[in-house]
């Protein structure tokens, strides 16, 4: 059984293994969820970031995620991926769907049991909820990732109305 819980709350305070940021590319923090996550966890997370491979001004390439030491925060780890900006970028769907296998992928292969992830793309980027829950629940359920327990951390009503019907309909 895939284990898929919605949360409507601040994902800074997840106990879980993992926390996925929304973040962009550069890797160095931002608004919205990825300056929450910032904040919460303090400088070591920023230090943590610059650390990482930096190729043409960028760390994380949209689709991809790197994975850091997560600071003050409770998690072990925080996962930055890159979703993609919905009217700019060719094939959202696909960078969408990249995005949250990466993430997933990187933390089986770290020996997590638990991931939270927000609605990546969902804000500034301005991806539609409804089709981000489906992309982001289809592979949630999927066999190679059974062995986590996922979350969604959403912050208002409505984002959590919409994953928990997509949950229930898929
Ligand atoms: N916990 C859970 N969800 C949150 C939180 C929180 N603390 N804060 C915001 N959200 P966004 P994006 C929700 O804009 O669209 C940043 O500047 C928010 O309501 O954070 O992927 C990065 O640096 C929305 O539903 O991420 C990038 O430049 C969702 O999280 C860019 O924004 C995602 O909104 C990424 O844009």
């Amino acid at each position: 059984m895939a284990t898929i819980k919605i949360i409507h709350g601040n994902i800074t305070k997840a106990s879980v293994d993992a926390i996925v940021n929304a973040a962009n590319s550069r890797m160095l923090g931002g608004g919205g969820v990825d300056g929450a996550i910032h904040r919460a966890a303090g400088p070591k997370l920023l230090e943590a970031c610059k650390k990482v491979k930096l190729e043409n001004g960028i760390r994380c390439p949209t689709g991809e995620a790197r994975i850091t030491k997560a600071g003050n925060l409770k998690a072990k780890y925080v996962i930055h991926t890159v979703g993609p900006r919905y009217t700019i970028d060719k094939n959202p769907e696909d960078l969408l769907s990249s995005a949250y296998k990466n993430s997933l992928d990187l933390a089986l292969s770290h020996g997590c049991e638990s991931i939270a992830f927000p609605a990546i793309s969902c804000g500034v980027f301005r991806y539609p909820p409804q089709k981000a829950a489906q992309i982001s629940i289809s592979i949630c359920k999927r066999s190679e990732y059974e062995a986590l327990i996922k979350y969604f951390y959403l912050f208002s009503d409505d984002m959590v109305n919409i994953w928990k019907d997509v949950l229930e309909s898929l």
